[in-house]
């Protein structure tokens, strides 16, 4: 622990003065969580876990924040009375991270937060209002495909049907194992969709061959890129406080080898990633620490774009609109159905 270490920030790392590189921004939503409560702890539950990481990090071989400039934003809280209220707030939020000179890692919050943050996401220059462009490359134990759950269009379980439906171009997930049969369908039926599931990838016999097909789709992938890591793709005892944490999940190091293979090709810029689904553990840390690990990856993988030049900021010059009324508009009509 250095002698400059800031409470409650990032790694402890004090926030840089002046425009940041890396901005990570927590966000307490927790609106339409299902089975266990508490993803609202969880932002401040990581960044507190976060402080017993080690700054060095043998990927990039440097200490973070490997000479950028870090910011941690206050723990965003929505103020609307409404979910769709909320939303919008959260996608207004969002916005400010999107001019492209800035790497956001979000912090969640149940993964409702998806679809705001990729209907920003078409701010981002290299996306250039162009939301077809993006990729969501998605680590999950649910498919977050299905068209409602319980009449709500913007519950977590919906999260990738939304994403999907605000624009996103394609979506690419691993560790599923928890779905419905109209996800399935969905799955089956949508190009835009691959989905590999854990019952594959971890199979005692051949599951590591189709691993290595997983990297190589990821090797494939060109354009901007979302990240969207939900913390239940982990097998449930390295998440055990998380929303819904189910068994047959990924090994931590697959979770390592997912960022380092993404964030390593060329072909891709990562123009923003999101942890979500922290919750805060009370009978341990395992849950957070895991949480802060596996952000703590992905700034250091982002680092080394930067470094070895698959990553430059690109200023957007233009002023852009934003809609700030989307979701509360958002139109039943629009939504995805099987
Ligand atoms: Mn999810």
């Amino acid at each position: 622990m250095s002698d400059d270490f800031e409470e409650g920030a990032f790694l402890g790392l004090p926030t840089a003065v002046g425009p940041a590189d890396i901005a990570v921004v927590p966000l307490a939503y927790e609106l339409t969580t299902s089975y266990g409560t508490g993803a609202c702890d969880g932002p401040r539950a990581c960044l507190d876990a976060s402080a017993q990481v080690e700054l060095f990090d043998d990927h990039l071989g440097m200490d973070l924040p490997a000479g950028q400039a870090m910011v941690t934003e206050p723990i965003w809280e929505g103020s609307a009375p409404t979910l769709r209220g909320q939303l919008d707030e959260l996608a207004a939020h969002a916005r400010l991270f999107y001019h492209g000179g800035v790497f956001p890692l979000f912090l969640g919050g149940e993964h409702g937060i998806l679809p705001p943050i990729i209907h920003a996401a078409r701010h981002h220059p290299a996306v250039d209002g162009d939301l077809s462009r993006l990729t969501i490359v998605q680590l999950d134990a649910h498919a977050d495909l299905r068209s409602s759950l319980d009449g709500e269009i913007f519950s977590h379980a919906c999260a990738a049907s939304r994403s999907l439906d605000v624009g996103a171009g394609r979506l690419l997930q691993a560790g599923v194992r928890a779905y419905s049969e109209e996800e399935l369908v969905r799955i089956n039926g949508d190009k835009r969709i691959s989905t590999f599931f854990a019952k594959d990838t971890q199979h005692p016999h051949g599951g590591s061959e189709v691993w290595q097909t997983w990297l190589d789709e990821l090797r494939s992938l060109s354009g901007p890129v979302h990240f969207t890591l939900d913390i239940d793709g982990l097998d449930g005892a390295l998440v055990p406080a998380t929303g819904t944490p189910v068994p047959g999940g990924l090994s931590f190091w697959q979770a390592v080898e997912t960022v380092e293979t993404l964030f390593a090709n060329p072909k891709v810029v990562v123009i923003s990633a999101d942890v979500n689904e922290i919750v805060a553990q009370t009978d341990g840390v395992l849950t957070q620490f895991t949480a802060a690990l596996l952000a703590t990856k992905i700034v250091a993988n982002h680092v080394l774009a930067r470094r070895e030049g698959r990553w430059s900021a690109m200023l957007s010059t233009q002023e852009e609109p934003f809609d700030t009324a989307f979701f509360k508009d958002f139109d039943g009509d629009a939504i995805s159905a099987v």
